[in-house]
């Protein structure tokens, strides 16, 4: 008997210092004592350092007589490798602390390049050029694509990939940050040029591609599902633009007899057959200036699917004959979109917004996804499909 009361008390005790110490943990969590900054924090150029403090109140981070954050955390990059002096000012409940400290930003020991360094993903929708650009080869699997995607894409001498019709994508990363500093940040180099012949001077071969940017937030080095923005270019906000969006291609039978349309240019008007989620479903022709398979020959799949936001069509026959298709290109915040030497080729990362539509503030961005964000035949022109040829950091020195 006496045995069991010890134990019953031993238990006890145990559960009274248990509740005692998670009560602890909850007052530590709410009024968590800040317990002031590091004489001076030491980090690589174009890198961000955070530096959290769980602080509550009026919070201003500032370099000599520059506010740079008024958040609990700060998150800072620099471009430059230099010392910068830091101060903290926290207000709560009316008292005022100030604290100093430094920051020393160091040049990386192996030089960084603007460049695309990396390339995680490459999974092009149907299209005329795929199988194509890059090429593909009897027996090349997924994996060998992406070495092919990787050869074009990085480094100064890119070239382009074709990402095929609605929802094909490219995930490309950079070996640094690209900070968000006043102004654009980045270039995306496509292939789209202006007509001389359009009566549009801002038409031609333009074949817009949406825009998501991911900050390594977590510093893992990969881009997480919940890293992701989308870039809110001029269409955006619009309702002729439909979000969530999604297709379906279904792999076609390349020896099926081929259904030739009126226009001598169609091979076959019921290629590839797709559907979409707003009921709607269709055929991708093949045409005369491309006889190789339109569906990705290295995927063993039936069929395929993409989602994302989808722009209003954009491409038009001028000529009203089917001869002259032009392409308008949009305001701003796209690939392939514009020329290459156009401004609107350059993409600031505040036009960032979340899930909602909301714009954040990112410190920089460290990978990049384009994915083409048409879904449309421009008669014999073939599907409207972005093509990424590279990108690089505008602010890099
Ligand atoms: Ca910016
Ligand atoms: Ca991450
Ligand atoms: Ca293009």
């Amino acid at each position: 008997m006496k045995y069991i009361n010890y134990l019953k008390i031993g238990i006890l005790s145990c559960l009274l210092v248990g509740v005692v110490a998670c009560k602890h943990n909850e007052m530590d969590e709410e009024d968590s004592v800040f317990n002031g900054l590091e004489d001076s924090y030491e980090i690589d150029r174009l890198n961000v350092l955070s530096i959290p403090t769980h602080a509550s109140g009026d919070i201003t981070w500032s370099i000599n007589d520059s506010i740079i954050s008024k958040n609990s955390e700060l998150e800072f990059i620099s471009a430059t490798s230099t010392v910068y002096p830091l101060t903290l000012k926290i207000i709560n409940k009316g008292n005022e602390s100030i604290y100093h400290s430094k920051i020393i930003v160091t040049k990386e020991l192996s030089p960084y390049s603007k460049y695309i360094a990396e390339v995680l993903e490459f999974r092009p929708a149907v299209g005329q050029f795929i199988n194509d650009t890059p090429l593909f080869e009897t027996g090349n699997t997924a994996a060998d694509m992406l070495q092919r995607a990787k050869k074009s894409l990085i480094g100064p001498n890119s070239y382009a990939v074709s990402l095929g019709g609605f929802g094909g994508y490219v995930v490309f990363g950079f070996d640094h940050t690209i900070p968000n500093f006043e102004g654009r940040d980045f270039k995306i180099l496509g292939n789209a040029f202006f007509g001389n012949a359009a009566n549009d001077p801002r038409s031609g071969n333009c074949e817009p591609g949406i825009i998501m940017v991911a900050y390594d937030k977590n510093k893992n080095g990969k881009p997480d599902d919940n890293e992701w923005y989308e870039i809110a270019g001029s269409e955006y906000f619009k309702n002729t633009t439909i979000k969530n969006y999604s297709i379906t291609y279904f792999k076609p039978n390349e020896s099926k007899s081929p259904v030739p349309g009126n226009e001598g240019w169609q091979i076959d008007t019921e290629y590839i057959k797709w559907q979409d989620n707003l009921g709607n479903n269709g055929f991708k022709t093949k045409n005369i200036f491309h006889s190789q398979s339109y569906y990705p020959l290295w995927l063993s799949e039936a069929s395929y699917s993409f989602t994302g936001t989808r722009l209003k069509n954009n491409y038009y026959d001028q000529s009203g004959t089917g001869s002259y298709w032009v392409g308008k290109s949009y305001e701003f915040g796209y690939a392939d979109n514009v020329p290459n030497t156009d401004e609107a080729s350059n993409i600031d990362i505040s036009w960032a917004v979340d899930r909602n539509g909301k714009y954040v503030r990112l410190p920089g961005i460290d990978f990049v996804k384009v994915y083409t964000g048409i879904n449309q035949e421009a008669g014999w022109v073939g599907e409207v499909s972005t093509e990424v040829a590279g990108a690089y950091d505008l602010h890099f020195k």
